[in-house]
């Protein structure tokens, strides 16, 4: 079986699934370099891939193409148990979940390429108000993540408790996409704290978007 990945430098939502292939230690056989900033995922070849045009998708070859990050995340952690990115308990991993969504269902759609370029391209704004969008959003899930990890019982070194969870891949995917749009997330210490921890993790670390072939030496929008 050969696996593939579908990835581009800059998802953000492919960063989350490069971190938890990372950590359970799936090397995936090949990479497939779907160009956002091009609109390659537009293209017939990704198209056929996955419909709705986006990336990550995950191609085992042994039944239907994965998409959605959250979905493949959770392949994984039903596929490769070790090490649990889910805590055991449900209330654990109803928090856990929850967390996630504020970035994969909250925040993270808000700054798409897609929603950027309908913004920009259908209704005219021009390039600082798209940002102000943006930034506005971004700052609205880093709020609610630092009310949440400095008020929520369970936060530890990491989002919840003292191990790595899906939790903590989603807040770094958050606080590294602010980044690109130059929100400070160091106003969000507890977030800064635990995305710091995460990225002193090699497998946090080695699916950084800059780590990426192809990707610029920084980014700035
Ligand atoms: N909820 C989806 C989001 C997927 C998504 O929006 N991916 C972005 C890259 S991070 C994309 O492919 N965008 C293409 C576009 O907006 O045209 C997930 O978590 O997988």
């Amino acid at each position: 079986m050969t696996l593939k990945l579908f990835s581009f430098w800059r998802s953000i939502a492919t960063f989350r699934v490069r971190i938890a292939l990372n950590l359970k230690g799936v090397v995936p056989d090949e990479l497939v370099f779907v160009d956002l900033l091009k609109g390659q995922q537009r293209q017939d070849a990704f198209r056929a891939v996955n419909p709705q045009m986006l990336l990550p998708a995950l191609d085992d070859g042994d039944g239907p193409v994965m998409f959605q990050s959250m979905a493949i995340m959770e392949y994984l952690e039903e596929t490769h148990p070790q090490p649990p990115l889910l805590p055991r308990d449900p209330r654990g991993r109803a928090r856990v979940r929850g967390l996630c969504q504020i970035a994969i269902s909250d925040a993270h759609p808000m700054s798409v390429p897609r929603v950027r370029n309908y913004l920009t391209q259908e209704l005219k704004l021009d390039q600082q108000q798209l940002l102000t969008w943006v930034r506005h959003w971004q700052n609205e899930a880093l709020r609610a993540y630092e009310t949440h990890l400095t008020s929520g019982v369970g936060t530890g070194r990491y989002c919840h408790g003292d191990a790595i969870t899906l939790a903590d891949i989603c807040l770094v995917g958050q606080a590294v996409g602010s980044g690109f749009f130059d929100v400070e997330v160091k106003a969000y210490p507890t977030v800064s704290r635990i995305v710091d921890a995460c990225l002193e993790n090699e497998a946090f670390a080695r699916a950084h978007p800059l780590k990426q072939p192809g990707a610029p030496a920084s980014v700035s929008h």
